[in-house]
């Protein structure tokens, strides 16, 4: 534990950040070796580019799209806090545990992955899914293996099945209810820091 120890030491408010994303401290310390490794400029940012060394996260289809994820608010570097809640998205919820209502809504509740996992197909951020937008999260998720054809007949199925109000888009509410009975956690097992 005394390594543990020195490397929070050296994180500012690493308590709250504990708090907040409800990593354990030695889930901390590996974020944090992962982090410095990737920062190879030991800057204390990582740019998009320092993501590019995440094998798994470059074998992912919609890798770029999780990368960009991070730089959401417009910055083009993350700091290593931002990093850690970002990542606190991917950390499996915790059915069992009694929540404190007073506190705000946990990243890894189901209700935050599916907001996260929404805004990595909405590219444009107006808070729909379009067709367009979907045929492009597809192509690259299926590239090679299927004919544009093909992925335009699976882009307007899945608009059909989600779209409840018929705009040709799927808004949060009918992303969240299309995927209703599908496990999340199973669906984002984006493991690249294992
Ligand atoms: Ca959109
Ligand atoms: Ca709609």
């Amino acid at each position: 534990m005394g390594s543990t120890n020195s490397t929070l030491s050296k994180i500012p408010n690493v308590e709250e950040l504990m708090r907040e994303t409800g990593f354990s401290p030695a889930h901390i310390v590996r974020l944090y070796d992962r982090f410095e490794s990737l920062d190879k400029e030991k800057t204390g940012h990582l740019r998009p580019e320092d993501f590019g060394a995440i094998n798994r996260l470059a074998m992912n289809p919609i890798g770029d799209r999780i990368i960009g994820a991070f730089f959401s608010s417009g910055q083009d570097t993350v700091d290593f806090h931002s990093f850690v809640r970002i990542l606190a998205h991917f950390r499996p919820a915790e059915n069992n545990r009694p929540r404190d209502p007073s506190l705000p809504e946990p990243v890894n509740s189901r209700i935050s992955k599916l907001k996260f996992a929404f805004q990595l197909y909405d590219l444009d951020k107006d808070g729909k899914i379009s067709r367009a937008e979907l045929l492009q999260v597809l192509r690259s998720m299926m590239e090679m293996q299927v004919t544009e054809e093909q992925l335009e007949s699976i882009a307007d199925r899945t608009i059909q099945e989600a779209d409840l109000d018929r705009d040709d888009a799927i808004s949060f509410e009918e992303f969240r209810k299309s995927l209703e009975k599908v496990n999340i956690d199973h669906k984002m097992s984006i493991r690249f820091l294992r």
